[in-house]
Parts: C-alpha cells; sequence; structure tokens
C-alpha cells in the first residue's frame, strides 16, 4: 500500500497519530508538500464525504477525520507559501447573533477547510456590524451564517440587509444553515442558499463560487 493510501486512511479513520507519522515521514523523505495535501489528506476527506451523506459515518466521525487532517496540514504548512496552498475561495463563517451553538457551525467550517476553501470563522454571537466589518477586511466570496435558535434566525436577515446597505452584497455569496432553517426560509431572507449539513455547506460553496 503506498504511503499516500495509509495516509488517506488515517485520515478517514481520524487517526491523528497515524495522520502525523505518516505525513512527518512523507515530509523526511522529501516528498511534494502539495502531493501530500491532494493525494494523502485531500484523499482521506474525500472517502469521509460521501460516507457520511449516505448515512454510514456520523458526526463524531467525521470531526475526527478533519482533525486528523488538520494535524497534517499544520506540519506542512510551515514548508509551502500561502499562494500555493489551493485555495477554492474564502468563507467568512459565524454563529449569528445572540446565539451560542457553534458544534455544527465548527463542523462546516472543517469540511470547508478540508474541502479546500480557506475559511476565516468568527466565532459565536457574531453580530450583524462584525459580519459587516470582517467583509471589508478579508473579501470572502462566500459568508456563512450558522442559527440553531428560532430566535436568532431572524438575525440572519438583518445582517444580508446590512450587507446590501454597506454596497458588499453584490461582490459575494451568502449560504445560511442550522437545524430550524429550510431552503424556503433562505429564499425568503434572500440569501443564495441553505444547506442542511456540512458536506451539503462545501457543495453549495463549490457551486457558488463556481
Ligand atoms: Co441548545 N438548543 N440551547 N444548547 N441545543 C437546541 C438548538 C434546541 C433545539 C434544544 C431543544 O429544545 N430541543 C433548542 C432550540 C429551540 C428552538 O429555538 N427551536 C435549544 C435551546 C432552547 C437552547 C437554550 C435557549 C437553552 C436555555 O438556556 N434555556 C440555550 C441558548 C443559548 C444561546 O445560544 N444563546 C442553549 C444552549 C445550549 C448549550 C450551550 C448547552 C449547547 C451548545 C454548545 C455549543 O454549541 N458549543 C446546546 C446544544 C448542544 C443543543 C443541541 C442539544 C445540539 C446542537 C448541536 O450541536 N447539534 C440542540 C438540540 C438538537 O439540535 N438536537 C439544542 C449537533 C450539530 C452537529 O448539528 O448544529 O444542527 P447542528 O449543525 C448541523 C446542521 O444544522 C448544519 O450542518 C451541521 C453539521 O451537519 N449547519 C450548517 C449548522 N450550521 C450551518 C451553517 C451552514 C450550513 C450548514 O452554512 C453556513
Amino acid at each position: 500500500m503506498s504511503d499516500f493510501i495509509k495516509l488517506a486512511e488515517a485520515v478517514f479513520r481520524g487517526d491523528f497519530g497515524g495522520a502525523g507519522q505518516i505525513t512527518k515521514e512523507l515530509i523526511d523523505n522529501g516528498t511534494d508538500p502539495l502531493a501530500i495535501i491532494n493525494q494523502g489528506l485531500i484523499a482521506g476527506m474525500d472517502i469521509v464525504a460521501p460516507k457520511f451523506k449516505a448515512g454510514e459515518m456520523f458526526v463524531p466521525e467525521v470531526m475526527m477525520a478533519a482533525r486528523a487532517m488538520a494535524v497534517g496540514m499544520e506540519l506542512l504548512k510551515p514548508l509551502i507559501n500561502d499562494v500555493d496552498i489551493p485555495s477554492k475561495g474564502t468563507v467568512l463563517i459565524g454563529t449569528v447573533a445572540g446565539d451560542l451553538h457553534d458544534i455544527g457551525k465548527n463542523l462546516v467550517a472543517m469540511i470547508l477547510e478540508s474541502g479546500g476553501f480557506k475559511v476565516v470563522d468568527l466565532g459565536v454571537d457574531v453580530s450583524v456590524e462584525k459580519f459587516v466589518e470582517a467583509a471589508k477586511q478579508y473579501n470572502p466570496q462566500v459568508i456563512g451564517m450558522s442559527a440553531l435558535l428560532t430566535t436568532t434566525m431572524v438575525a440572519m436577515k438583518d445582517t444580508i440587509d446590512a450587507l446590501r446597505e454597506a454596497g458588499l452584497r453584490n461582490n459575494l455569496k451568502i449560504i445560511v444553515g442550522g437545524a430550524p432553517l429550510s431552503q424556503e426560509f433562505s429564499d425568503q431572507i434572500g440569501a443564495d442558499g441553505y444547506a442542511s449539513d456540512a458536506m451539503a455547506a462545501k457543495e453549495l460553496c463549490e457551486k457558488l463560487v463556481g
């Protein structure tokens, strides 16, 4: 079995130690860091995605896999320039104002990151103003908002309106997610799309960024 396949399997199994060890060995052997990322780490996450979608893997396992990938990425980051890292675009993500739930949002962030997006995570209880300021600062292709409470969903519309008023709306796509949401709600508030889970969020971002 090739070292790339072993690395992909370690990521898939959420084996942090194994992923770190194999990544280190590949680096020591002089393997191209981008090949380690593409053929090992990302290849591992590519096994996870369809299994999660098919209900054959669950949230904790997906989080472990994403963390195993992150262990490998941390070792590789110093070896590659930011410009060399293939990036599908920047996604600004946060849980909206008044809402402290972040488990789902963190999972979405991890999956987006392991899927090749640069993710700027604004955390929880993110005010409308903070989203707008961060949009100016990071110039993202996508803003992702998460809400788990029916009472905080309304903050999503406020944020979209504020982005429009700040003249930023046309330059970015907005996606929303969280247990109480739906595609219908997303349409009502003028978002560009709704994702029911982390994998759907990745696919939606890929589609929107084109
Ligand atoms: Co809260 N809570 N909670 N809670 N909590 C819920 C959401 C609730 C449904 C429980 C219930 O009553 N049955 C209920 C909401 C009711 C409602 O509004 N309809 C509720 C409540 C009422 C509250 C408090 C008000 C309780 C209280 O204090 N009286 C309070 C509110 C605090 C606040 O936010 N201001 C509160 C607090 C908490 C804890 C702090 C204890 C904890 C949060 C810890 C944390 O997140 N760090 C907590 C938890 C854990 C839950 C439940 C049990 C689990 C949520 C979770 O993490 N699910 C939840 C009940 C439930 O959902 N069964 C509940 C796992 C996670 C992986 O799934 O977040 O849905 P989820 O994310 C999914 C998708 O939704 C989607 O992808 C994710 C992965 O597949 N997704 C996105 C999420 N964000 C996305 C963004 C995207 C795309 C997809 O694009 C940007």
